[in-house]
């Protein structure tokens, strides 16, 4: 680990809760574990997987004010959805206070919660790494996912999105659209015509 990605990693420590803070470290090296297996940037996967969460300092509703004072532009459905919104709070404070500039990482935390259609690498890491990593508490499917993932990621993709889309719905919440899009671009019969097309 840089010195610089340790020091990232202190402040962390100090502003997230614990329980946070350890899920935080548990993607971080998982993201990594990823990056080794399918021939990723280490040290951007620990930088992406460290930072990940890092707009989850403060509440919902201060993350809010945080992007109407920054002029951080938010969807309707962020609005009305308000677990998402760490994620581009995330990303700016990635880049103004953290000082990460490189636009990869940045898009990774930007997207780590919804996903999106043709991810890179690194954003499939950094999504799948949230979902699967050691603390994360046990729900239907993780274990499947954990089977697959380190042979077959765009499939573990497909499964958490196809996941997270069923639990949100069993609970009645809104799916935003950018998740719907994700489980539908990484189903496997829309891969496998991508595959011939190209
Ligand atoms: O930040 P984490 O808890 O590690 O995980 P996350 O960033 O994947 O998700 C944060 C929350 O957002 C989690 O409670 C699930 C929720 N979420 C993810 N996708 C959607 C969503 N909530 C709604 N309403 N719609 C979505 O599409
Ligand atoms: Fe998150
Ligand atoms: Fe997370």
């Amino acid at each position: 680990m840089t010195e610089r990605l340790a020091e990232i990693k202190k402040e962390l420590s100090k502003k997230l809760k614990k329980d946070r803070y350890e899920h935080t470290i548990g993607v971080m090296y998982t993201a990594a574990s990823l990056a080794m297996c399918y021939g990723a940037d280490i040290q951007k996967a620990l930088t992406a997987g460290l930072l990940h969460d890092c707009g989850k300092y403060c509440s919902a509703k201060d993350q809010m004010k945080f992007c109407a004072k920054h002029q951080i532009p938010l969807t309707e459905s962020e609005r009305s959805m308000p677990a998402l919104i760490h994620a581009k709070t995330g990303a700016y404070l990635a880049r103004h206070e953290y000082g990460i500039k490189d636009s990869e990482i940045l898009d990774s935390i930007t997207y780590h919660t919804t996903g999106r259609p043709n991810m890179t690498l690194l954003e499939k890491i950094i999504y799948i790494a949230d979902y699967i990593e050691p603390n994360r508490k046990e729900i239907p499917g993780l274990q499947e996912i954990r089977g697959i993932v380190f042979q077959d990621i765009d499939q573990a993709v497909y499964l958490s999105a196809k996941r997270t889309v069923l639990y949100l719905e069993e609970c009645g919440n809104p799916v935003d659209p950018m998740t719907v899009s994700t489980c539908e671009y990484y189903h496997p019969e829309k891969r496998n015509t991508d595959h011939i097309e190209t």
